[in-house]
Order: C-alpha cells, then sequence, then structure tokens
C-alpha cells in the first residue's frame, strides 16, 4: 500500500484504464479519418516500450533535453529561487525531476499530475525517501482541463510548472495553446514554466527518430492495438497492421500510423470496424516548433518567454517563461 495520500483535483472525474473511454475509442474508429488518441499508448508495456524509444540512438530528444538541462539547471534555480513548489505535468521520468530537484534552492513541494494514479504513487514513492523536506502531492486530475491545486505545510514562494519531453508536442498547435493555458493559471502570476520543445529540422532525422531501426517504436504503437485487445475485447490481428510513421512539411509534424495491410473487419467492444487495405488510424501527432513560434504561443498563453537553451546541433530547446502579470 502506498503511503502517498493522492489528491482527487474536483470537477475531474478521470478514472484509470480505457474501459470508460469506450464512446471515444469507437468515435475514433469510426470517423472518416480513423484516430485512436495517444494517451493511450501508456499502459504498463506502453510505458516500458516508450522508456527503451528514449535510449535508441535515432531518438535524440531525450539525451539531448537531459543534456540540455544538465548545463542550464543552475540558471534556472537561480533564476527560480528557492522554496518554489514544482508541478509536474504528467507524472514523468524520474530522471528529469531528480535533476532539476537536486539543482533547486529548498524547493517546497512536488506536484506531479497525471490520469493515471499507478504512475503518480510510483513516482512519489520512489522519490519521497530522497527529499525529505520537499512536500509530495500527487494530483490525480487531467491536466489539459483546470484543476484545483492542493495546500502545502509551507508557503512555496512559486509555481514552477515542468513539462519536459516535448509533449506540448503531441497536441496540435490549437490544443497546445490550451494546455499553455491552463499552465499559466496553474502557475499563476509570478510563477514559471520550464518546457522542452523539439525544433524544426532536416525530415530526414525525425523520420529516423520514429521510425527506428530496432523496430521499438512500431512495438509502441502496435502495443495500443494490444491494449484495446485486452482492455476493451477487440480482435485486432496484429500480424494484420503495420507502424508508419511520416513527416507532414505543411503542418510541420511526425503523424504515427497503423496501416491495414489487407481488408479486414475487426470488433471493437462489441462494435464491428471495417478497414480497406492500406486505410490507417492515426494515432499521434508530434508537432516540431522552431523557437519563435513557440515563443508567439506562449506569449498569447500569457508567458513572458526568459531564456531559451539550444544544442550545438539546433535539435532541441529548453524554455524557461514566467506568467505575465496581469493588468
Ligand atoms: C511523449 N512524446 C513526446 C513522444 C514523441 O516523441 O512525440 C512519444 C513518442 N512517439 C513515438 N516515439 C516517441
Amino acid at each position: 500500500m502506498s503511503s502517498a495520500v493522492l489528491q482527487i483535483a474536483t470537477g475531474n472525474p478521470v478514472k484509470p484504464g480505457i474501459a470508460q473511454d469506450r464512446r471515444q475509442i469507437l468515435r475514433g474508429l469510426t470517423s472518416s479519418q480513423k484516430w485512436l488518441s495517444p494517451k493511450y499508448f501508456y499502459d504498463k508495456r506502453g510505458s516500458e516500450l516508450f522508456d527503451q524509444i528514449c535510449s535508441l540512438p535515432e531518438y535524440y530528444l531525450t539525451r539531448t533535453e537531459l543534456k540540455l538541462m544538465q548545463a542550464h539547471l543552475d540558471e534556472v534555480a537561480s533564476l527560480v529561487g528557492q522554496r518554489a513548489a514544482v508541478i509536474e505535468f504528467g507524472a514523468g521520468s524520474n530522471i528529469k525531476v531528480r535533476l532539476l530537484l537536486d539543482r533547486l534552492e529548498k524547493p517546497a513541494a512536488y506536484v506531479p499530475v497525471d490520469i493515471s494514479p499507478e504512475f503518480l504513487l510510483e513516482q512519489v514513492d520512489s522519490l519521497r525517501g530522497d527529499y525529505p523536506d520537499v512536500h509530495m502531492q500527487p494530483v490525480f486530475a487531467d491536466f489539459t482541463q483546470p484543476f484545483d491545486l492542493p495546500e502545502h505545510p509551507v508557503m512555496p514562494e512559486r509555481n514552477l510548472v515542468f513539462f519536459p519531453g516535448s509533449t506540448i508536442g503531441n497536441f496540435t498547435r490549437a490544443g497546445a495553446l490550451e494546455v499553455l493555458e491552463v499552465m499559466a493559471a496553474e502557475a499563476k502570476p509570478g510563477g514559471a514554466l520550464l518546457i522542452g520543445v523539439d525544433l524544426q529540422k532536416d525530415a530526414s532525422i525525425l523520420r529516423a527518430a520514429y521510425n527506428d531501426s530496432e523496430g521499438v517504436t512500431a512495438q509502441f504503437n502496435l502495443n495500443l492495438l494490444a491494449r484495446l485487445n485486452r482492455e476493451l475485447g477487440a480482435d485486432f490481428d496484429l500480424e494484420k497492421f503495420r507502424h508508419q510513421a511520416i513527416y507532414d512539411d505543411e503542418e510541420r509534424r511526425i503523424e504515427m500510423r497503423l496501416l491495414s495491410t489487407r481488408r479486414q473487419k475487426v470488433s471493437v467492444a462489441g462494435v464491428t470496424i471495417a478497414f480497406a487495405a492500406g486505410e490507417y488510424i492515426i494515432t499521434e501527432y508530434s508537432h516540431k516548433y522552431e523557437p519563435e513560434e513557440f515563443h508567439a504561443l506562449a506569449r498569447r498563453a500569457g508567458f513572458c518567454p526568459r531564456r531559451t537553451w539550444i544544442d550545438d546541433e539546433r535539435l532541441f530547446s529548453l524554455q524557461y517563461m514566467t506568467v505575465r502579470s496581469q493588468g
């Protein structure tokens, strides 16, 4: 039994698993362009595969962001000041939040926000022993919607929202603006955001990152169908679908697909879904930004970009911004 107290954010009736998302899943699979939300990638198996992706040679994102963090977190810490509450959107990589908590001056609290109670509890349980002075308060909520922040025993000086990994790229540009607005509201005036944003670059580098030679990304993508089989009683034959990741130049994004290699019918939660040969399900977008484009988006959401660190190969950016004071 975990010792963590889980804060249930009011107004967010989100539960774990995908069975309760049956309607949304069927809506996607019965649309003229079939789609599934990337949020369903991350069951236990999907999270393990994602961890493997993060150390693939072609997947430059994680190692480049880690290098940027190593190089610039001291500066981040001096900008943030002491006794910040770190609010992480998504219970992400333990390594990254450790790096941040290690460098910040007397961090007051750590508040991971996620729709998976298991990930939340694992995350805080793994950190608690090493950060006894940091108040750990996981919040079970969908961070795309405003949520209530918990009270802390020591009043933090400011909120620092942390959103590494370029997960912001998995939202459409309009969706990213909405998430940034939620972040600005949660950080509050005087608060700040530290965010990892993947950059536009030569399409060959991007294609390789999402079509790795070991086929791990393919397994990660196909696991979505295996998950529907396990949790929604679907009967996808994984042999009859193929992973595809293309770079869309106009939209400046990677589009991941699961392509039906033949004409077939699949049953999902009792509903029959027909596929033509070559028809595909869109499973993920991963948008890539120029730094200035992202700054403009962040400004519209109420942030003031302060620092942007980019690696020498111009692959990835780590951006620090503060919430613009109103009026
Ligand atoms: C979590 N997210 C930022 C990853 C990305 O690069 O868009 C997910 C991923 N999909 C395929 N590989 C990694």
